[in-house]
């Protein structure tokens, strides 16, 4: 009988059969609720019934409570109280777990009696993601099933655990490799005759381990005193050795402040922004098929790209121009993969299978018959555009030829060949196989077939990938050159680079613009400041002073022992010869240094960055702002707690925004410029949120 769209209930003698239907995970919607509730109470008010058995349909059992409502006003029946319920039910219940019991879908089946997992199942308590923590039982319940520190493990990593793991812990109470609905018909038999015993986890009691809570909550303070939830997740299940409905006020309370917190929007904003990014209009065309995909280019991002292509099944031909830097390509791969085994990324035979999918080559050539093909050579545009020329020679008819430049006029390339509708620009951020964003460089000539098979292997590859049009950095890149800038000329200014440093680490960011910059090399920027040196404008005040010095003296960073800083040693110090530098450049340009606050630092920083962003909205380089947020976040390790550049800046405000920038503007008109978007979203009351819709 169908108690509404997503729940019904069927009787089997003594049985009654709970199934929730909620596609695509099961989400704990207000309807899945109130179904839910429904069919308890229906089945506790029928004599007949002497076991209640609940299971999902479709891929997954209940993967948490539904995110979508956490903007809207709290929906009856709350969870929590829809668990206690659950759990005082009269008649027995069982709880079949398959697919990712996530949330409140394991809190759900952690108020059942029993629960049983079916063959691939993965449960994990999530909330610490979305800047919150288990608010249906979780933290109380957990513990009293499976002791505070693995529980504890649990709620603050957030991690999924696999089926056999849940066993051992007492989860989960038995496995099964039934389709759901015969492992629930079978666990109830079970509970009537006896074989499974049915208890209430409310009643368990838990030892206090207080000097192991004591032990976190220190560790915490230490490594995430910016965050909010993960510390009231410990106080939340210290509280699990009071009485069940104390230690529930506790959590009930704790739940209620994470909710309200910044972060708890900005994490949720990261986490639907991840999905909306490929919910665009080319995911509504089939892709073209991929199997074969050809890497030109055995320097450090072919490497990654073609191991990243590995890892997800792809057969791949990898081509290098000679035999040496080939092989040892093939070796870093080979490295790559065997890391990845090591970190139980990857099985032994997916190893040796992905090796067997792997052929080095020095002939263009042998790139006829792949399906794509991906560019990763030196960042001349004369070295691409032969090859793009060879390529398309070489190539069958409709295979896509991709290029990885970070910002070059991929227009460019699709012009010097007979298929620029196939020509698309994949920008992988290294190290490839491990960062997860790919800018997906739609060209004034791509198709939209080519574009969706773009996306279709950014969502093979496990990766996100955003939408961007051409210009000299695409989304992040140019958003980046920017920025950099303030931080150049707060050191000019009177700042240092650690205190720039420390500020944004403050911020959230985990590491400063200048340890970044020593990370990647020095050289790299050098050689972007002298490529676009010719077309600078006389207005631009330079701000490679500091760094081409450090360049000029071949101090590029981690690469070459000091940079901003000094790497000698296992901990990095500051480069006391940069001092120096910064002295005779302030004196040369006849500044006298300012003190800036860590205030002020950030936000002079935020506030070019989100100045670029808008410009690169207004310039449609980015469809909308959610997409520059998850640039920002998956390629830049902007802080996800904020959400993005674009989350963060509707916390300002347009209003606000323009008047930091016009008094910046005061000592550098040319740089700090309100964006024409900017002031049209001031004058309508609008936000980057509204412009997302
Ligand atoms: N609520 C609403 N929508 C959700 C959702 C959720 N919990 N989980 C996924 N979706 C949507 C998602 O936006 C996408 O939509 C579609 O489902 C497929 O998702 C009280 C308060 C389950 C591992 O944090 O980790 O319970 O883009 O593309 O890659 O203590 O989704 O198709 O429109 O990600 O196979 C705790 C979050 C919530 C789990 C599946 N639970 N979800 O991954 O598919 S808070 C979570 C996931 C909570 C309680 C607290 C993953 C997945 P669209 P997908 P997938």
């Amino acid at each position: 009988m169908q108690i509404n769209d997503v729940v019904s209930i069927e009787t089997l003698s003594h049985i009654a059969l709970i199934c929730l239907n909620n596609p695509p995970v099961n989400a704990a919607s207000q309807a899945l609720r109130y179904g839910l509730q429904q069919a308890i109470s229906i089945a506790n008010t029928n004599d007949a019934i002497r076991v209640i058995a609940i299971y999902g349909a479709g891929r997954t059992f209940v993967a948490g409570a539904d995110i979508k409502e956490f903007d809207g006003p709290p929906l009856e029946p709350m969870l929590p109280e829809l668990v206690n319920e659950i759990e005082e039910s009269e008649t027995p219940v069982v709880v079949i777990l398959h697919g990712t019991a996530l949330g409140g879908g394991l809190e759900i089946a952690l108020g059942g009696h029993v629960r049983v997992g079916l063959k691939g199942l993965k449960v994990g308590l999530p909330e610490i993601n979305l800047g919150l923590l288990p608010g249906a039982g979780g933290t109380q319940r957990t513990p009293r099933l499976i002791g505070i520190p693995a529980a504890l493990d649990m709620i603050l990593s957030g991690r999924h655990v696999p089926a056999n793991e849940a066993l051992e812990l007492g989860l989960i109470d038995r496995l099964s490799d039934e389709i759901p609905r015969d492992a629930a018909i079978g666990a109830a038999k079970d509970i009537l005759s006896g074989v499974l015993m049915p208890r209430r986890t409310g009643e368990i009691l838990v030892k206090a381990d207080h000097s192991y809570l004591d032990k976190m909550k220190a560790t915490l303070l230490r490594t995430h005193a910016h965050l909010v939830s993960p510390h009231k997740c410990v106080e939340a299940v210290r509280a699990s050795s009071l009485k069940l409905s104390e230690g529930l006020k506790l959590e009930k309370r704790a739940f209620a402040e994470s909710m309200s917190t910044p972060q708890r929007a900005g994490l949720i904003h990261a986490f639907f922004g991840e999905r909306a990014a490929r919910n665009i209009p080319e995911a509504k065309i089939s892709p073209l098929d991929l199997a074969h995909i050809g890497v030109v280019g055995a320097g450090t991002m072919g490497i990654g790209i073609a191991t990243t292509c590995l890892l997800s099944g792809l057969e791949v031909t990898l081509v290098e121009a000679s035999q040496e830097p080939l092989e040892i390509g093939i070796a870093t791969i080979h490295k790559n993969l065997e890391g990845a085994v090591k970190r139980g990324k990857l099985s032994r035979e997916k190893f040796n299978s992905s090796l067997k999918c792997l052929t080095g080559n020095t002939d263009l050539a042998s790139l006829n018959q792949v399906d794509m093909v991906i560019e990763a050579v030196f960042e001349d545009m004369d070295v691409k555009k032969d090859i793009f020329f060879k390529l398309d020679k070489i190539c069958k008819t409709g295979a896509v030829l991709a290029s990885n430049t970070s910002y070059l006029d991929i227009n460019e390339l699709a012009d010097i060949t007979s298929r620029p509708q196939d020509v698309i620009g994949l920008h992988f951020f290294s190290p490839a196989h491990v960062m997860r964003l790919i800018e997906v460089i739609v060209c004034e000539k791509t198709n939209e077939t080519v574009s969706a098979t773009g996306f279709a292997l950014a969502k093979r590859l496990r990766k996100v990938g955003v939408k961007s049009g051409v210009c000299d950095g695409f989304i992040g890149n140019r958003i980046l050159s920017h920025y950099r800038k303030t931080a150049a000329y707060l050191v000019l200014d009177g700042s240092s680079p650690q205190e720039v440093d420390q500020a944004l680490e403050a911020f959230g960011f985990a590491m400063g613009p200048h340890k970044v910059t020593d990370l990647a090399g020095l050289d790299i920027d050098w050689l972007t400041r002298r490529r676009k040196a010719p077309t600078r404008s006389k207005e631009e005040r330079y701000s490679g002073d500091v760094a081409d010095r450090l360049c000029e003296n071949g101090w590029f960073g981690r690469k070459a022992g000091k940079g901003y800083y000094l790497y000698e040693t296992a901990d990095m110090t500051p480069n006391p010869k940069v001092n120096e530098i910064i002295e005779a450049e302030r004196n040369r340009a006849g500044l006298s240094p300012k003190t800036f606050s860590v205030g002020e630092i950030i936000d002079r920083y935020m506030t070019a960055m989100i100045s670029e962003a808008t410009r690169v909205l207004e310039d449609k380089i980015a469809a909308r702002p959610l997409d520059i947020d998850m640039v920002l976040l998956f390629g830049y390790g902007f802080p996800r707690h904020r959400g993005g550049p674009m989350h963060y800046a509707d916390t300002i405000g347009a209003t606000k925004l323009i008047e930091h920038i016009e008094k910046y503007a005061q000592e550098d008109s040319y740089y700090w410029r309100v964006p024409n978007l900017l002031r049209d979203m001031a004058k309508d009351g609008k936000t980057f949120a509204d412009l997302n819709r």
